[in-house]
C-alpha cells in the first residue's frame, strides 16, 4: 500500500511538473496593446496558460533581455527599428514559417522590408503613428495644425509628451526639417536645444496612461499614438487626433520569440492565433490600431476602415515617416532625453 501510495505521488508530481511546462506561453508586450478577451480566448480555445506581462518602450523591453536573454518570454513585439537591432545582436530566434499557416493573411507589402528581408524574424503585428492630440472644447478645430504650434508659450505646462526617446525627437526633428531617423549628432543635438525651449510647456512624459489622461481632460493637448487617441476619441468625442502638416512618424510592432525562449511551441501556437483573420480584427477594432492583416480588414466594417485616427488617407500617409533603427546613436538620443526630463 505504502508503494502504491508512494508511486502515486510520484506519478502525480511528474504528470503536474509536464502539464505545467508545456501549457504556458510567456508573452511580454506593450502596455494597453491586447484586449483581454482574446487572451482568454487563445486560453480556452487551446488549453495554454498565457503569462501576460507588459513594458512601455522598446528600450525598457531591450534592456531587460540583453541583460537576461533567459528572462523567460516566448513572445515578445518590438518594433521595427529594435528588430533590427535584436536580429543583429543574435537575440531573436529564427522562424520557422511552416509553423504559422496564417502568415499568408498578412499584407505583402508590409513584408520584406529591409529591417528584417524575408521576415525571418518578425511577424507584423499592429501598425500606428503618432501625431498631435487636442480637445476641441479647449481647443478650435485648424488652430493647432503643426508640431511647431506645440512650442507656442500660451501653453505653459499644459503638454503631455509621449515618454519615448525616439517619438519625442522626431517631433523635434521634423520641426527642424530633419528626418526622424536622424543619425548626426549635430542636428540630435540641435533637435535637444529645441526641445529644451518646449519643456515650460510640458505638464507631463506619459506612455502607459495616454487615453485616460486625455478622457479624463487631465491634459487636453500633446502627443500621443494612434491606439491610445482612438480609444480615447471613443470615450471622449472631442479628443481629436491632428496629423501635423510638417510631417510623423509611422511605426510597426512585430511578433518575435527570443532565442532563450523556453515555449517555442507555445509561442508559434499563440502568434498563429494572433494572425488569424477573426482575431487580428479584434485586436484592431479594439486597441485601435491599424492591422497588417489583409484577411482580418475585410471583416471590419466600413467605418473602422474609414476612420481617420487608424487609416488616415494616403495624402495623410505621403507626409509620414517609417521609424528605422539609428544604431548606435540611440545613445545618444537617450542621453538627451534624460538630460530633458531632469529639466522638465
Ligand atoms: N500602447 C501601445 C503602444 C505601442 C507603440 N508602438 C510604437 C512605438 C514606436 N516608437
Amino acid at each position: 500500500m505504502k508503494k502504491f501510495l508512494l508511486f502515486f505521488i510520484l506519478y502525480s508530481i511528474f504528470l503536474s511538473v509536464s502539464v505545467q511546462a508545456g501549457e504556458i506561453v510567456n508573452v511580454y508586450n506593450w502596455s494597453n496593446y491586447m484586449p483581454d478577451d482574446v487572451i482568454q480566448q487563445f486560453e480556452k480555445e487551446t488549453g495554454i496558460n498565457v503569462n501576460y506581462t507588459t513594458y512601455d518602450s522598446n528600450e525598457t523591453m531591450y534592456a531587460k533581455l540583453k541583460a537576461d536573454p533567459d528572462a523567460g518570454y516566448d513572445v515578445v513585439v518590438p518594433s521595427t527599428y529594435f528588430i533590427d537591432r535584436m536580429r543583429q545582436q543574435n537575440m531573436l530566434q529564427k522562424l520557422d514559417k511552416t509553423k504559422l499557416p496564417n502568415f499568408k493573411n498578412l499584407n505583402p507589402d508590409l513584408l520584406n522590408k529591409s529591417y528584417d528581408l524575408h521576415n525571418n524574424y518578425s511577424i507584423p503585428y499592429l501598425w500606428g503613428t503618432s501625431a498631435i492630440v487636442i480637445n476641441d472644447k479647449y481647443f478650435a478645430k485648424g488652430a493647432v495644425t503643426s508640431w511647431a504650434d506645440l512650442w507656442n508659450s500660451r501653453l505653459r505646462d499644459q503638454l503631455l509628451l509621449l515618454d519615448d526617446t525616439r517619438e519625442v525627437f522626431s517631433m523635434a526633428l521634423i520641426v527642424l526639417g530633419y528626418s526622424a531617423n536622424d543619425t548626426n549628432p549635430d542636428h540630435i543635438k540641435q533637435a535637444y536645444e529645441k526641445l529644451k525651449q518646449i519643456l515650460p510647456n510640458v505638464k507631463l512624459f506619459n506612455d502607459e496612461a495616454v487615453q485616460n489622461i486625455y478622457i479624463d481632460e487631465d491634459v487636453t493637448i500633446g502627443m500621443g499614438w494612434t491606439g491610445d487617441i482612438f480609444q480615447a476619441n471613443q470615450e471622449n468625442s472631442h479628443v481629436q487626433y491632428v496629423y501635423p502638416k510638417e510631417g510623423f512618424v509611422i511605426s510597426m510592432d512585430n511578433l518575435a520569440i527570443p532565442v532563450g525562449a523556453q515555449h517555442v511551441e507555445n509561442a508559434y501556437k499563440f502568434i498563429n492565433f494572433l494572425l488569424r483573420p477573426d482575431v487580428a480584427a479584434k485586436i484592431s477594432m479594439e486597441i485601435g490600431y491599424a492591422s497588417p492583416n489583409l484577411a482580418a480588414l475585410k471583416l471590419m466594417p466600413a467605418e473602422i476602415l474609414h476612420n481617420q485616427i487608424i487609416y488616415p488617407d494616403s495624402v495623410t500617409l505621403r507626409r509620414g515617416q517609417f521609424q528605422t533603427d539609428v544604431g548606435s546613436t540611440d545613445r545618444i538620443y537617450e542621453k538627451y532625453l534624460e538630460l530633458l526630463k531632469m529639466g522638465a
